[in-house]
């Protein structure tokens, strides 16, 4: 079945945080920005090594954008984004931001549970951001699979509230020691990412679109085994874009 977009999906991003819009994009598209990315775990483990998570952003790369720019114009990708959030929520594109995913190449691997940003983050305005960040209209974050992708876990809700302690606890990275085997990191990623109390998982398959807070608690957990490669991206109004501008300076500075 193609995508059709229903105002159920507001209700889930506004409560919930996040919202997947089904198989909204065209095989041909997806076949388009699969040979776009095929070099990109090669030029990200060039850089960063063979646990490398992303190559970002592609815009700095020898990466064809073509197929980016009809990912960010897709007429029923921008209708759906303008219905769930507002018509000024667009992706640019520019792809200066716009990531790509990638599996690691050697041992399975996973990032604590974290919210991307919080009142520890050197934020510009403190105050200000204990508001944005619970409007579900401020911050948002993408992640469009071209291939079938069940790393990332979210916790739905929490967007909206303060840590309960058994989120602290339950996020206090417990790495396996030196030396353990492929099948033993497997298993402790699966037991980290299960030991967040109400985690959900955000089982995707190519073509799917997912969007969601980033100030919510979330992880992702990989495999080397499972190919991956998807489009990590925002739909910024113009104040987020202003906010990550005086965020930045606001790092620079100190
Ligand atoms: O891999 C994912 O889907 C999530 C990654 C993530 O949350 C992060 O790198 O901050
Ligand atoms: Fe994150």
């Amino acid at each position: 079945m193609s995508f059709h977009f229903c105002d159920s999906m507001i209700h889930q991003y506004r409560t919930e945080g996040f919202a997947v819009f089904r198989q909204i994009l065209p095989a041909s598209l997806i076949s388009d920005l699969r040979k776009a990315t095929v070099r990109v775990p090669e030029i990200a483990r060039n850089l960063r090594g063979p646990q490398a998570q992303r190559l970002q952003p592609v815009a700095s790369h020898d990466i064809d954008l073509k197929p980016f720019k009809d990912y960010a114009e897709l007429p029923p990708l921008v209708d759906a984004i303008a219905r769930l959030l507002t018509p000024r929520h667009k992706i640019r594109n520019e792809f200066d931001r716009t990531g790509i995913l990638i599996e690691p190449a050697e041992r399975p691997g996973w990032t604590n549970w974290h919210r991307d940003i919080t009142e520890e983050s050197n934020v510009p305005d403190l105050e200000e951001f204990r508001r944005i960040t619970r409007d579900p209209h401020w911050f948002n974050q993408i992640n469009c699979p071209l291939y079938e992708d069940n790393c990332t876990w979210y916790v739905p809700g929490s967007y909206l509230r303060e840590n309960f302690t058994e989120e602290v606890a339950a996020a206090i990275a417990q790495r396996p020691p030196e030396g353990a085997s492929y099948g033993e990191l497997e298993r402790a990623g699966i037991v980290y990412a299960q030991g967040m109390p109400r985690a959900v998982r955000l089982s995707m398959d190519a073509g799917d679109f997912a969007i969601y807070h980033p100030n919510a608690w979330h992880l992702g957990n990989y495999l080397p085994d499972r190919k991956r490669v998807t489009i990590h991206d925002f739909a910024p109004t113009p104040e987020l874009l202003d906010w990550y501008r005086r965020w930045s300076e606001k790092r620079a500075s100190n």
